[in-house]
């Protein structure tokens, strides 16, 4: 999906171009078909090739994983036709930044690692599934791993999603409005500020006077307040590691004080 297109006049190069491999492509491309990394792709900014791991066998069985030496229960997936996808992928779209094996066994994937395969050109993701991937892809194909959280899930599938959506809305011309992006809660290491919508009373609450109240500058003070409290009280550990300017330690301080904290 994607590839070279008419953006403006000119007949211009794709952003950022993803090859993603996998048994159950049907899986993947149903979720590039809408939101974020579709329109991305409408507007030729993204190039994502997804790959039917099968389509890589030899064998007459088409066979993608086998028993694992030394025994035990589950299978392993095969080596070869990871290998061969990723050859395939490296002769026809190029030689990639990265190839990132999706594992529970990867780095953990966060905001900074987005930012960082942002500003990479070509990225291929692996996909694994069953009990786990043969050693040999992981150190001869492989040149980072992955994992998106400590949870159990079934396969990389929804894993190579969530990094696509995540890379995909930092390269410029995928979000529409770019201050979307900058200020989303997690590039300024805090989390976000209620919102609120008509009608003013909904069940009986009412929608905090300042929004309604047109003083632009209370507005985004209270905003910035609700924002560090909200951090402070459900995520502290984000604070430590967020970069306060001087009014936001103000903020905080203020904070720690209603709340009786030392
Ligand atoms: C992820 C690829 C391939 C999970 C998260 N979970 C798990 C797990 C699996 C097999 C053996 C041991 C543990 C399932 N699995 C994957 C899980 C990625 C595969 C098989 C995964 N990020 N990435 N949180």
């Amino acid at each position: 999906m994607g590839g070279g297109c008419e953006r403006g006049r000119r007949l211009l190069p794709t952003d950022m171009k993803f090859d993603v491999v996998t048994i159950f492509p049907r899986m993947v491309e149903a979720g590039l078909a809408d939101g974020v990394i579709s329109r991305g792709i409408e507007r030729g900014v993204l190039d994502v090739h997804v790959h039917d791991l099968r389509g890589y066998t030899i064998d007459r069985h088409r066979s993608v994983d086998d028993v694992p030496y030394g025994g035990g229960p589950g299978m392993v997936m095969k080596p070869e036709p990871l290998a061969r996808a990723v050859e395939e992928i490296r002769e026809r779209r190029g030689v990639p930044d990265a190839v990132v094996l999706l594992s529970p066994q990867g780095r953990i994937f966060t905001q900074v690692e987005a930012v960082r395969l942002s500003a990479l050109r070509h990225i291929v993701l692996l996909c694994g599934r069953y009990e786990g991937i043969d050693e040999r892809v992981r150190t001869l194909v492989a040149t980072e791993e992955l994992s998106i959280g400590d949870f159990v899930l079934s396969g990389g599938e929804l894993p190579a999603l969530v990094i696509l959506d995540a890379v995909s809305r930092l390269v410029p011309g995928v979000v529409g409005d770019s201050r979307s992006v900058e200020e989303d809660s997690f590039s300024r290491g805090l989390l976000d500020c209620p919102h609120y919508t008509r009608p003013s009373k909904f069940a009986g609450h009412k929608v905090p006077e300042v929004l309604l109240s047109g003083h632009h500058e209370e507005v985004r003070l209270w905003r910035k307040k609700t924002a560090i409290r909200r951090t402070l009280e459900r995520r502290p550990a984000l604070l430590d590691a967020a970069a306060l300017d001087d009014e936001e330690r103000a903020m905080l301080e203020e904070i720690r004080k209603e709340r009786g904290v030392p």
